[in-house]
This record gives C-alpha cells, sequence and structure tokens, in this order.
C-alpha cells in the first residue's frame, strides 16, 4: 500500500519539483549560451556550472516522475518514491560545484590541485554517508540519526578548506574579486546548512510521515536551486569580472556591445 499524502501536500512538493525543473533547465541553456563573454580561461567554470544545472535538471525530471508514481493519480501500488536520485544528483554534482568554484579563481595548478584533493573526497563521503540515513536503509541496525552525524565530518572539513584554506589565497585577488567570493562563499554555507536541517526534518519520521517528507523535499528543492542555479550565476559574474580585470580589449569589446 502507498503512503498517503493529503493535497495540499500533493501540490505543494508537485510545484516544487516543477519549479526545479524549470530552474536547473533554463539556467544550463543561459550558461552554455553565455560562455562567449568570458575569456577562455574562465570558460572552463562556467560550463562546469552549467553541466551541475544540467545534470540537476535530468534528475529534476526523474523525481517528478517518481513522485507521480508514488503520490500522482494513477499512483503505482506499492512503489515507494525513490530518495536515491537526489543522491546520484549530489555525488555527481557536489564535487563538481567545488571544483568549478576552485576554477574560476584562476589558482596556480599546484595550489588548486591540492585544494580539490582534499575537497572531492570528502564531498562524496559526505554524500555516501547521508545516503542509508535518509533512505532509512537497514545497515546493521544503524540508526538515521548516526548516519547523519557521520556525514557531517566530511561536512565541516569542507568548510574548513574552503574558509581557511581558501581564504589564505584570496589575498591575491582584486577587491572586486575577493568580495564576489566572500557572497558566493556565504551563499554556499546559508544555502548547504538547510540540507542537514531537512534531513533531521526527515529523520524521525519511523516509516512515513506525510509533513516530513514534504518539509524534505520542500528544503531540499529550495536549497538545491539556490546553491546550484544561483551560485552558477554567481560564478558566471566572477568570471565576467576577471576577465575583464585581465584584458583591457576584451573589456572595452565587452562594454561597447
Ligand atoms: C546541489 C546539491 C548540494 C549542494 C547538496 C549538498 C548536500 C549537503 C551539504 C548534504 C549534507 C548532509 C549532512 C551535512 C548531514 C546529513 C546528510 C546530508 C547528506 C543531507
Amino acid at each position: 500500500m502507498n503512503s498517503v499524502i493529503s493535497e495540499g501536500g500533493y501540490s505543494l512538493v508537485f510545484n516544487m519539483l516543477s519549479m526545479g525543473i524549470a530552474a536547473m533547465l533554463f539556467t544550463t541553456i543561459f550558461l552554455f549560451m553565455a560562455k562567449d563573454r568570458v575569456l577562455p580561461r574562465y570558460r572552463m567554470a562556467v560550463m562546469i556550472s552549467a553541466t551541475v544545472t544540467g545534470i540537476a535538471a535530468y534528475h529534476y525530471f526523474r523525481m517528478f516522475e517518481s513522485f507521480e508514481h508514488a503520490y500522482g493519480p494513477d499512483a503505482i501500488e506499492g512503489y515507494v518514491y525513490n530518495v536515491g536520485y537526489r543522491y546520484v544528483d549530489w555525488f555527481l554534482t557536489v564535487p563538481l560545484l567545488l571544483v568549478e568554484t576552485v576554477a574560476v579563481l584562476g589558482l596556480a595548478r599546484a595550489m588548486q590541485t591540492s585544494l580539490l584533493v582534499r575537497l572531492v573526497p570528502a564531498a562524496a563521503l559526505m554524500i555516501g554517508l547521508g545516503y542509508p540515513g535518509d533512505a532509512q536503509l537497514d545497515i546493521m541496525g544503524i540508526p538515521p540519526s548516526v548516519w547523519g552525524l557521520l556525514s557531517t565530518i566530511p561536512f565541516l572539513y569542507i568548510l574548513y578548506v574552503l574558509f581557511v584554506e581558501l581564504g589564505k589565497s584570496l589575498e591575491r585577488q582584486s577587491a572586486a574579486v575577493q568580495r564576489k567570493v566572500k557572497e558566493l562563499r556565504l551563499l554556499l554555507l546559508a544555502t548547504w546548512g538547510v540540507y542537514p536541517i531537512a534531513f533531521i526534518a526527515n529523520m524521525n519520521a519511523v516509516g512515513f510521515e506525510e509533513s516530513s517528507f514534504v518539509l524534505r523535499e520542500t528544503g531540499y528543492t529550495i536549497a538545491d536551486i539556490l546553491a546550484k542555479c544561483l551560485f552558477g550565476l554567481v560564478i558566471f559574474t566572477i568570471a565576467r569580472i576577471k576577465s575583464m580585470e585581465d584584458d583591457a580589449e576584451f573589456a572595452k569589446h565587452e562594454v561597447r556591445d
């Protein structure tokens, strides 16, 4: 038997997932089309941002479909909503978000590598440890709260690297870039912080509880749109500022346009 969901809860999640598709899809198109408005050396960061929202757009289609199978008017008997799509999505997009953040700064190669060899595995670990808790899998009787705590360790490590380690290399950037990167980090902190809260919302639900489910899906979707679309657009802005700083010819041409 399927879990029941109220009409209000159904509409809310339906509209959220629908908004997720629109935001991810059109940010992807925008970023791919606008990538030539930055110098070639920053283009990779913009294209990775577009790849992130593209991967997420695909997963939002799948989540929408899964949600319809579980709760839609023609719900399938016994079908359970698959939260795995989110985790597969994050497993790919969270490391890429960190890569785009580092790429847009145009740091020395050795510095880039040193940041990424720490950030990327930590991100993968954070997502991998969260999944059994969110999907409420029974692995050796470990409760969701323990998975959540384990996942918080790499999460805090990522924040440490971004705020302390990356902070050191910011000194070499212009004032305008420093300001934007600080905004970017605050955006990251404010949006990434929503995920563990939404996780907790769902954690205590034994089996299924509608309010927890609706809260979690709404929280994850809003956070995703800000952490991927808005974040990608700020990356694009930083790439523009740096392009104009680096190349006076480019700046003149871009302003005239
Ligand atoms: C685009 C998707 C993003 C930026 C996803 C970020 C996800 C997190 C920061 C998740 C963190 C979690 C914890 C810190 C503890 C509980 C389990 C998670 C995986 C929800």
